[in-house]
């Protein structure tokens, strides 16, 4: 584990990790001084199960939290009984500032968003090439949700023993995003867990993607085999999940350090809350680019600056063409 695991070393627990690591965290906290870091593993009904040292200790929000609420991925202060026993119930005092945050709302009309996971420093989009059918636009509103909340994508490709990834590849050519491509004897015999977990090392990585394209099957395949969950079969009449999984949880990477978090299957991925400005970010060949664009330019309009600077050479068109396609996919309503 490379953040709640046993620390050798005092500035290991004080600096923040991941890219994002440079500031460290502000330590003005009259109350609760002595109050034991935790990792929020999982939430069910209002209770939350953290990881305090090598206990799980149930735990409750205290009331000086007010709203905010914790999710997968917190990082949080408990007081209270953090013994881990049965029947105890620990207080969060505290939720830390987040180095990421994965959010999405229920449609894009809906102003209510809320945090998937925090902390994450990838978002695996999962997508099955077959049963169910992949939906190019929920990549891209998921890769949109990743740029704009600071995590790093990967691809994983599910069920190529079905079909083929081919033009799926090459519709995220030019995006130049890590991918993997697992099949079902992949999974049997191990090779699709290596794989996958060589992007995973180190990290904490949530699965997202549609019910039934195999989040948990392969999340179990790299984890401890006493944490694996239940997995569904996909209707053969509908083409669809079953909504198997219906909670987020972290789960410690098995034979490398890191945490995976599976999440339940979405049906859409509501972006009402994005700002076009991180998701430029993205793409560090157009942004110097968005110089000469007009005030709050939507990169897709006449007088935006970045046709000319990639007209000029300065970038490749088809990475202005797919930079353009995701911002879209906000203004698009998401059928199948
Ligand atoms: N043919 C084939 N089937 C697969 C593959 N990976 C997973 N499956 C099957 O797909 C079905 C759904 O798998 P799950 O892992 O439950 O899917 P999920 O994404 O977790 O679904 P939700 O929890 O509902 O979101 C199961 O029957 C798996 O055995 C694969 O590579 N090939
Ligand atoms: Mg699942
Ligand atoms: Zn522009």
């Amino acid at each position: 584990m490379r953040r709640y695991g046993k620390h050798t070393d005092e500035d290991d627990i004080r600096t923040r990790p991941g890219r994002r690591n440079t500031r460290p965290r502000t330590n003005i906290r009259p109350k609760h001084e002595d109050a034991a870091e935790g990792m929020v593993l999982t939430v069910d009904r209002g209770r939350l199960t953290c990881l305090v040292e090598d206990r799980v200790v149930l735990a409750m929000k205290a009331r000086e939290l007010g709203r905010k609420a914790a999710v997968v991925g917190d990082r949080v202060a408990l007081v209270g009984d953090l013994s881990g026993k049965k029947d105890t119930l620990a207080r969060i005092v505290r939720i830390e500032e987040r180095t990421s945050v994965l959010r999405r709302t229920a449609d894009d009309d809906d102003p209510f968003e809320r945090v998937v996971v925090a902390n994450a420093d990838q978002l695996a989009i999962v997508t099955a090439l077959a049963d169910p059918e992949p939906r190019p636009r929920l990549i891209d509103r998921c890769l949109v949700a990743a740029f704009d909340g600071g995590l790093e994508p990967l691809l994983v490709l599910t069920k190529s023993d079905l079909a083929s990834p081919d033009e799926l590849l090459e519709l995220y050519g030019a995006l130049d995003i890590p991918y993997v491509v697992t099949n079902r004897e992949e999974l049997t015999d191990g090779a699709a867990a290596d794989r996958v977990r060589e992007h995973l090392d180190g990290r904490v990585t949530a699965f997202v993607g549609h019910s039934g394209v195999g989040k948990t099957t392969l999340v179990n395949a790299l984890v401890p085999e006493d944490r694996r969950r239940s997995t569904g079969h996909v209707n053969a009449v509908t083409g669809r999940g079953r909504h198997t999984t219906t909670s987020a949880l972290a789960l410690p990477l098995g034979g490398a350090d890191g945490w995976v978090v599976d999440t339940p299957g979405v049906r859409s991925f509501g972006l009402a809350h994005i700002d076009p400005s991180r998701v430029i970010h993205a793409f560090p060949d157009l942004e110097p680019g968005t110089e000469g664009c007009p005030r709050a330019c939507s990169h897709d309009e006449p007088d935006c600056a970045l046709d000319a600077w990639v007209a000029e050479g300065h970038a490749d068109p088809a990475r202005l063409y797919s930079l353009r396609r995701l911002l879209a996919t906000r203004e698009r309503t998401e059928g199948d």
